[in-house]
């Protein structure tokens, strides 16, 4: 795309102007048809200097999603591959099955800047206003599917280490994946296999980040909050993006050589209410145990009167005993 090639030309001089007359010899276009482009850009949120005698200069990328400033953050090895990124979707994860079932290979991304029905664990809704991250991963790990449903736990660690790494900021996570400030939600994780179980496993990761936008774009009912929130400004959701993908790759691979044991530690020092008394409900049933652990496996361990228990995700929920959230 002409607009991608004049942004990696003006990248590789960064801070220092680029002729125009330099740019379409290069390029092979007319200068016209240059400064049509950077005026694109400079819609998408790029701010480009241009000046008559020397040319233009690039001065920042945009925070909003951008598929050009997203690929040249990202140092993965599969992840992010092929980006998909809309204005709107229903659903990114719906949209990643669909991939999925074409044949959809390991580290197709899918981004929409806002979701008309985005979903949570048991279809339930989840709000996704413009401004958040939503995000969708294609994955088809080298791994059983018993240790399938360690990949969000992975994911959720990818997150809580980006939100340190950018923001310095530390973010608890509770079991199996929900990410939280201060009580609150801030992201959410959506983990889908597609396919029969026993054949060659597609994964869809399904990453809700609450980013750019003041609280009052969610319902007042939810215990949520937003980036915006905390830091009271704007972030780059590509650097977000790409930092919480190089993670991700990173665990995968991690995970693919049966190493779970760094990630259950980095999960274990981040989990909200360990060691406290929790509630589990199973159902209709309410199990109350101290909550002890994750064991190899990625199970909730729990110390129960008659002895400890492991549960999976998706059986369970978790309820810490003193308040109606967790
Ligand atoms: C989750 O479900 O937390 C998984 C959310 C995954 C969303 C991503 S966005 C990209 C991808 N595409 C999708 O369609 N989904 C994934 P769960 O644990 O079931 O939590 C859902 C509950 O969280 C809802 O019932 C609400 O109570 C609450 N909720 C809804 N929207 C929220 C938001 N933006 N922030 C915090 N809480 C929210």
């Amino acid at each position: 795309m002409l607009r991608h090639d004049i942004l990696h030309l003006l990248a590789a001089h960064p801070e220092k102007y680029v002729s125009g007359e330099k740019i379409s010899q290069q390029l092979n276009v007319t200068r016209a048809a240059i400064w049509k482009q950077i005026q694109v850009l400079k819609e998408e949120g790029f701010e480009i200097e241009g000046q008559t005698k020397k040319g233009y200069r690039l001065l920042k990328t945009p925070y909003s999603l951008n598929e050009w400033v997203l690929m040249k953050a990202l140092t993965t090895t599969s992840l992010g591959s092929k980006i998909y990124l809309e204005d709107e979707l229903e659903s990114t994860n719906g949209r990643a099955k669909e991939l999925a079932r074409q044949g959809g290979f390991q580290g197709q991304v899918v981004l929409a800047r806002c979701q008309s029905s985005g979903r949570g664990r048991l279809q339930r809704h989840w709000e996704s206003p413009i401004g958040g991250l939503w995000m969708s991963v294609v994955l088809r790990p080298n791994l059983s599917l018993a240790d399938a449903s360690k990949v969000t736990l992975a994911a959720s660690v990818a997150i809580a280490d980006a939100f340190e790494e950018l923001f310095s900021l530390r973010i608890g996570i509770k079991w199996p994946n929900d990410l939280i400030f201060n009580g609150l939600k801030i992201a959410g994780i959506l983990g889908e296999v597609v396919g029969e179980w026993n054949t060659v496993q597609t994964l869809i990761l399904g990453i809700g980040i609450n980013v750019n936008f003041p609280r009052e774009r969610l319902s007042p009912l939810l215990n949520a909050t937003t980036l915006f929130e905390i830091l009271k400004y704007d972030v780059d959701l590509n650097k977000l993006a790409a930092t919480i993908l190089i993670n991700l790759d990173k665990q995968v691979i991690f995970l693919e050589k049966k190493e779970f044991e760094e990630l259950r530690v980095r999960w274990l020092k981040r989990a909200v209410s360990l060691g406290e008394e929790v509630r589990i409900m199973l159902g209709e049933q309410v199990i109350q145990g101290i909550f002890k652990g994750i064991t190899i496996d990625g199970a909730l361990l729990l110390e129960t009167e008659d002895g400890e228990k492991s549960f999976i995700a998706g059986e369970v929920q978790l309820r810490s005993k003193m308040s109606k959230y967790f």
